[in-house]
């Protein structure tokens, strides 16, 4: 990685001991440090521009959930992220405004899942995102700080995109007519949860934001949710958002950015187990405006992120890392595909959660 050294990086944590590339994220850049004992991470800054306020959201939501875990005879070490500190005193450590690092304790034992889920994961990973929400039910939601503006604001999404059609920055806005008219034409919905939040009738609660399946770490044993992991989207929020996000990938028969589109289903059966996890936890918080929106919230989510694809593709990839040519472009295909198949099943997952 341009002429930073790991290891000098790391000596500023006190740690002498080598780093290698880790992980699937799409956003920042992970190693893995010897042991495994840390998870070593270059905050994507050209993303989050305030490392100062993102860091400060990750420790006052770790430190509160660690002492709801001490108090309930948990292991706070494995069932929250731990933030190891520079020998300043620092919760990271800037070398340049391109180059800013942070460190947290590697949890052992465990394993991320990224496609092959069974119903079991499923629920498991249901009760953990409904687990990390409830714990932080009573977290004062007004000291978070907004590290992505409106990023789950969906019509500034679709605003983004036509922005984007307009300015054509990379020529492609041509060859992709398709997904745009699918995009613009199912834009009418687009604003059922921010208009439900700004009148009212839906909660704001601390929301994690990013609760795909391989941001949850799960017991390598047991198979059970264990933690909560990238914690740099956790913001006020819809609760809606946490639980569509995460059935976009996990209710998928088949990998993000699979291209194949005869693979890509939603399963009715994830649905039901991640539900089934979900309200294991959270059933008594939740209101009857958030019930009845969580089979239209993975359509949401689903649309969202598919036009978030599409608007990097159309700007020439900048935001998500991409691993081959036209890549967001398969990654936008393959959620369009998802929320036609979710259009015609929305009754039937209403019926499940009746
Ligand atoms: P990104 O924002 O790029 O998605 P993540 O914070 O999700 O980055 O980390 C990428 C991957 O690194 C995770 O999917 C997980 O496999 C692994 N990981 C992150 N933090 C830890 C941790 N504290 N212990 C063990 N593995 C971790
Ligand atoms: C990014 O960071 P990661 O890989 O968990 C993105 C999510 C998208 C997801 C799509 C901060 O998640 O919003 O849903 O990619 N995170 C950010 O795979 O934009
Ligand atoms: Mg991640």
């Amino acid at each position: 990685m341009n002429q930073i050294s790991l290891n000098e990086v790391l000596k500023q944590f006190d740690i002498y001991l080598n780093a290698a590339s880790y992980g699937n994220g799409h956003i920042n850049d992970t190693y893995c440090v010897d042991g495994p004992q840390y998870i070593l991470q270059r905050i994507n800054t050209s993303i989050f521009h305030n490392p100062d306020e993102l860091m400060s959201n990750i420790e006052n939501v770790t430190s509160f959930l660690r002492k709801k875990i001490i108090a309930a005879g948990g292991n706070p070490d494995r069932e929250t992220l731990t933030v190891i500190r520079t020998n300043d005193g620092e919760n990271y450590y800037k070398i340049d405004d391109r180059n800013v690092f942070r460190v947290y304790k590697f949890i052992s034992h465990t394993k991320t899942i990224e496609n092959d889920k069974t119903l079991d994961d499923l629920y498991q990973a249901g009760k953990g995102f409904g687990n990390f929400q409830k714990l932080l039910d009573d977290f004062p939601v007004e000291m978070l700080y907004e590290t992505i503006k409106d990023f789950h604001h969906t019509p500034k999404r679709v605003e983004a995109l036509k922005e984007a059609i307009r300015e054509n920055k990379a020529g492609r806005a041509d060859s992709v007519k398709e997904e745009i008219t699918f995009a613009l034409e199912n834009a009418s919905w687009a604003d059922t949860v921010i208009k439900g939040i700004e009148n009212g009738e839906i909660p704001v609660r601390v929301t994690h934001n990013d609760t795909k399946i391989n941001n949850i770490l799960f017991d390598q044993v047991t198979g059970e949710a264990v933690c909560v992991i990238d914690l740099d989207t956790v913001m006020p929020g819809s609760m809606l958002y946490d639980f569509g996000d995460a059935l976009r990938m996990g209710g998928s028969t088949a990998a993000e950015d699979e291209t194949d589109l005869d693979k890509v289903w939603f399963d009715v059966a994830a649905y039901e187990h991640f539900a089934k996890g979900y309200l294991s936890e959270m059933k008594d918080y939740l209101t009857p405006a958030e019930l009845k929106l969580l089979p239209f919230s993975v359509k949401l989510l689903t649309y969202e992120c598919g036009i978030r694809f599409l608007t990097d593709y159309l700007n020439g990839d900048t935001y998500f890392k991409i691993h081959r040519e036209h890549h967001n472009l398969d990654r936008a295909r393959n959620q369009f595909k998802l929320v036609a198949d979710i259009a015609k099943k929305e009754q039937e997952l209403a019926d499940i959660v009746k």
